[in-house]
């Protein structure tokens, strides 16, 4: 396979790598960035890159089900080839140690790994195992999340996540995971952004399974966090040395005036977001004010799950991206109003690096028992296309710029910021958008699975290349 990345500190251009340009991306001295124990690294996820969807005993997830479907997925495309990174991981963990990342952050496609009785999949946990490995070799520190969306489909037929048994099949999983994987995992993160499995998948249907109600997504997320909560005990016994955690989305609301109705319109719009997740995670409890916005839809809880769900975290995973700017909607809860004239990128959502700090300092007053944070996404798509074998995505750049400045202002504001991966390594299948959003610091070519590295990622290695250096 082509593959320019392994070549990526030669490709800089000359008076960057020879350090006598300033760059617009190395962080200013005084940057917490320069801390050598500042994981920086990048991240993926099982179905937008590995494809090989139908090989070697994997079974189909509900996205190969919901991507299947006409009118679901932008232009029909599906996560059947995808980065083809099943067949290419060797050479795809090369370019990122080329890169010289520290971390990866890779989720485990459950249908591959496990059969419908809960037997394992050898061939499915080889693959892991060899990548796990090759990993540890290079010395890239591996987070690990258990599942990024890919349920299997013989489960979702039963019910899915409306069904408690899935929170324990989940457990199951963990359990298998653990015993097999130990030793070979740095961090584990039960789930990735149980916000978009539950609303996105049961409450309005973007996502698969394609579920539109409001009571399902509540009772959805309840199964969610129980299975997190079940899966924590079972992987701290199997694999005591590695860090354990969860990776949530959170998202900034913005009140579009200084009237009471549109303040508590933005508030609302963070319960919904943000505390629908943190609250049970960290305090034990759902917030009162989300029953306010969806009056009548609280889930079924049973004895002892709150408890469960509020099992003590190693880490917190925090994935940001955006802001939305809200009013009242009149009734009990908030409606978008675009901001004009502020910048976004390729997915129409506006760039606003303060709400990552706004937030992260703002959970460190709102849960005094807040776990050490990474960052285990952010970052940006734009429609980038390879210039006489280059790709110059300044936009990114700038973007990733921004946000680790607000990381920055958070660490020094007091909390306790470990590490951050990029979304994403390269270019996948964005889930309802298919493969024309472009979130990689690599670029994909879908028709020849050429990856070549973009500006950012050349940046960025550069910045991690002069840290090592650093005595
Ligand atoms: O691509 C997704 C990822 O799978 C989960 N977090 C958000 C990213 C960009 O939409």
């Amino acid at each position: 396979m082509a593959n320019d990345a392994s070549a990526a500190f030669d490709t800089l251009s000359p008076a960057v790598s020879k350090g006598s340009l300033a760059d617009p991306f190395t962080p200013p001295a005084d940057s917490s960035l320069w801390r050598k124990n500042f994981l920086l690294g990048a991240a993926t996820a099982s179905y937008q890159i590995e494809g090989a969807v139908d090989e070697d005993g994997r079974l189909p997830s509900i996205w190969d089900t919901f991507s299947a479907t006409p009118g679901k997925v932008l232009a029909g495309d599906t996560g059947a080839v995808a980065c083809d990174h099943y067949h290419r991981w060797e050479a795809d963990i090369d370019m990122l140690a080329s890169l010289g990342l520290e971390g990866y952050r890779l989720s485990i496609a459950w249908p591959r790994v496990m059969d419908a009785a809960g037997r394992p999949n050898r061939k499915g946990l080889d693959f892991y195992k060899r990548l796990l490995n090759r990993l540890k070799e290079k010395g890239i520190t591996s987070f690990v999340t258990l599942y990024h969306w890919d349920l299997p489909q013989h489960l979702e037929d039963r019910g899915g996540w409306l069904n408690r048994d899935t929170a324990y099949r989940f457990a199951d999983y963990a359990d298998l995971m653990s015993r097999e994987l130990a030793g070979t995992v740095d961090a584990w993160a039960t789930l990735n952004e149980p916000w978009c499995s539950a609303y996105l998948g049961y409450g309005n249907g973007h996502h698969a399974p394609g579920l539109a109600n409001d009571r399902f997504a509540t009772q959805a997320m309840h199964h969610l966090l129980l299975a997190h909560g079940l899966a924590i005990p079972v992987l701290r016994g199997n694999d005591p040395a590695s860090q354990k955690g969860i990776v949530a989305n959170i998202g900034r609301g913005t009140a579009n005036s200084d009237s009471a109705a549109d303040q508590r319109a933005a508030h609302l719009f963070e319960v919904q977001h943000n505390a629908w997740i943190l609250d049970p995670l960290l305090k034990g409890e759902y917030p009162q004010d989300l029953f306010e916005l969806w009056p009548g839809t609280e889930p079924l809880v049973l004895d002892g799950d709150m408890r469960t769900i509020a099992a003590p975290l190693d880490f917190l995973g925090i994935n940001y991206y955006f802001r939305t700017n809200v009013a009242s909607d009149g009734a009990h809860g908030f409606r978008d109003v675009p901001l004009e004239g502020v910048e976004r990128t390729q997915m129409g959502w506006e760039v606003y690096p303060d709400g990552l700090r706004d937030l992260l300092t703002g959970f460190k007053k709102t849960y005094r028992n807040l776990p050490p944070i990474y960052i285990t996404e952010n970052g940006m798509a734009s429609d980038d296309k390879v210039i006489d074998g280059h790709v110059d995505d300044a936009q990114r750049i700038s973007f990733l710029k921004r946000h680790l400045a607000a990381v920055d202002q958070a660490i020094k504001a007091g909390v306790d910021v470990r590490g951050y991966f990029l979304w994403s390594l390269m270019d996948n299948f964005e889930w309802a958008f298919g493969y024309e959003r472009r979130f990689g610091v690599v670029h994909v070519d879908y028709s020849t699975q050429k990856r070549t590295v973009k500006r950012s990622a050349e940046l960025v290695a550069k910045f991690l290349k002069e840290r090592k250096a650093r005595v």
